[in-house]
């Protein structure tokens, strides 16, 4: 596969992300993206803001400004956020676009093609004060079971029992505050997902190796009656995708848009188009991403996110491709791999966006760069099982990778060789049988790395990574080129050769996961950046008389005052 086509789960618009979510869809996915480009493949990495749904109404309602403006002014505080965090997607799109509009359109009114869409009438509450149907969020009222007043039409947040609105006791608008409030009819579209269930399940059958945690998940709901229930895709609110058949109105729809969910995961295909927009490029252009029957036919699409989005994309969006394929021309690309996260926890309990528990994105690179974050959280993704975040292991795992292993080879070797050779690589002396042994145990160690990496088994690619610093490190203990350069000039002068070409070879290497400290390492060696196929040949890159210059410092250690400091400035809630 020569094009890998990556997305990331598109973050809610309502709040800043913590890290918790970060490690749990968009870093990850970045970590993979820019490991298929550092291996010369094409790649289109996808992310978006998620931006309907009443937690964004409420949020701008909130904020007191109009949703749209909302909307618009966190997009960009989100961009900017991932921006700092060095998330390199080629488009960080809108699930509010136009396109996604179009798109969310047509894909509905296909499956209504495909006989995958049935109008069902149910009875919603309405609230005449406000001249609108209220979802349950929006209706709250007295708890019938522990007598909290202001619990919501779906959940009491005192006492958590679940509800309906018609349990709460003196129930009224959570936006006019009006009681008055009547059962009243309305129209809705429903997806027949459970029609699907057996194409579904040979699809997932298929699917032997993707991780654990993502078909456990799928085959849990589908084998569950209820899982696979058909589920309603509109809603009565005003803010979102509204209601058509491709470009036709939806008789008896009006005024009513697409339940967020079911535009959400079309903003993968939406956001390639926004893409090719913004770049003035055709249809074709991304097209060849997204539709099989258009040139997508070699390319790898794989997914990232958390584990309590795994329904969604192994059930419903799945339903919306198959279910568009099944009539007409046009064939959409479904996913080939899905890598899904349990959760990070925070300190001893968990990281709380409602609650402001945690450290957030904009916190986090308050504090530190991002290469000291992406590091920490790569290193410990929660892969296998939930992980958890504490300061301690923060400090520790900066210290002693970065600044002790990897930092100080940079700082020792490059400061070493400007002192007794002048910046640039030595010549003299031969690599003997050290070299040889490093070399053949750095070919080992990089054919694991890759392999891994490949995999996308994250906390074992840092592992090696970080054994790969790690033999570097003892290399140069062991040949002691300073202790070498008072008897024999030349040899001192090889192992320096080595070792540049070894920060060479590190910065393409650690690119992925600490990419500011990549760039430093390579742009200070004036060097390219070619993958290692051949970790022989790619030691031997740099030759005698080669150009570097002295980096700054790569990463200065975290204090026991810094860990303290940040440990209780954390500790609360952010208010
Ligand atoms: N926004 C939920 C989340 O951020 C949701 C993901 C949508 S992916 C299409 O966890
Ligand atoms: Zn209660």
């Amino acid at each position: 596969m020569d094009r890998i086509l990556v997305t990331s789960a598109i973050p809610y618009i309502n709040g800043i992300k913590h890290l918790g979510n970060l490690v749990g869809s968009q870093l990850p996915a970045d970590l993979y993206a820019r490991y298929n480009r550092a291996r010369g493949r094409e790649v289109l990495f996808l992310c978006a803001t998620d931006e309907h749904g009443t937690p964004a109404e409420l949020a701008a309602a909130r904020a007191g400004k109009p949703v749209a403006e909302y909307c618009a002014e966190m997009w960009q505080v989100q961009k900017d956020l991932s921006d700092g965090f060095g998330l390199s997607f080629d488009q960080f799109g809108r699930s509010s676009s136009p396109q996604n509009h179009a798109l969310t359109q047509y894909f509905a009114g296909r499956l209504f093609e495909a006989d995958l869409i049935e109008e069902r009438t149910e009875t919603q509450v309405y609230s005449p004060a406000d001249g609108r149907f209220l979802p349950d969020r929006y209706i709250e009222g007295t708890c019938p079971n522990c007598g909290y007043d202001r619990a919501r039409g779906d959940q009491c947040e005192n006492c958590t029992k679940q509800l309906d609105p018609t349990d709460l006791i003196d129930a009224r608008s959570a936006i006019s505050g009006s009681t008055d409030l009547e059962p009243r009819e309305t129209k809705h579209l429903y997806l027949m997902q459970s029609r699907m269930r057996d194409g579904l399940r040979t699809w997932i059958d298929g699917k032997t190796d993707w991780p654990l945690l993502t078909t456990s998940i799928a085959r849990k709901w589908l084998d569950d009656g209820e899982g696979l229930r058909d589920r309603g895709i509109t809603r009565d609110l005003d803010w979102g995708v509204p209601v058509k058949r491709g470009t036709e109105d939806w008789p008896g729809m009006e005024g009513k848009v697409f339940y967020v969910w079911f535009d959400a995961p079309v903003e993968y295909i939406a956001a390639a188009h926004e893409w090719a927009d913004e770049r003035g490029l055709a249809e074709a252009d991304w097209h060849r991403w997204w539709r099989t029957d258009a040139g997508a036919d070699d390319v790898r699409y794989v997914q990232f996110m958390g584990k309590d989005n795994v329904p969604f994309h192994t059930l419903s969006f799945p339903v919306t491709i198959m279910g568009t394929n099944s009539v007409g021309a046009e064939q959409w690309k479904l996913v080939d791999y899905i890598k899904s996260f349990n959760y990070l926890n925070y300190d001893g309990g968990q990281f709380s966006t409602s609650q402001g528990r945690g450290v957030f994105m904009d916190q986090a690179l308050e504090v530190l760069p991002a290469d000291y974050w992406r590091w920490w959280l790569l290193r410990n993704a929660p892969e296998t099982s939930d992980a958890e975040f504490t300061w301690e292991s923060f400090q520790t795992a900066s210290n002693k990778d970065l600044a002790d292993v990897l930092g100080n080879l940079v700082s020792r070797v490059t400061k070493f060789c400007r002192s007794k050779f002048g910046e640039e690589v030595p010549a003299g002396g031969q690599y003997g049988p050290q070299e040889e042994a490093l070399i053949a145990d750095l070919a080992a160690r990089v054919a694991t790395y890759t392999a891994h990496m490949e995999a996308i088994e994250i906390r074992k690619a840092a592992s090696e990574l970080r054994a790969i610093w790690v033999v570097g490190n003892e290399y140069l203990q062991s040949t002691a080129p300073w202790a070498a350069f008072k008897e024999d000039t030349g040899r001192a002068a090889a192992i320096i050769r080595l070792s540049l070409n070894l920060i060479r070879l590190y910065g393409i290497l650690s690119q992925p996961f600490i990419p500011n400290a990549a760039r430093t390492m390579l742009s200070s060696l004036h060097t390219d950046a070619d993958w290692p196929d051949d970790v022989a040949a790619a030691l031997t890159r740099l030759p005698a008389g080669h150009a570097f210059e002295v980096p700054e410092n790569l990463f200065t250690k975290i204090t026991d005052e810094q860990r303290a400091d940040w440990a209780t400035r954390f500790s609360g809630t952010r208010t």
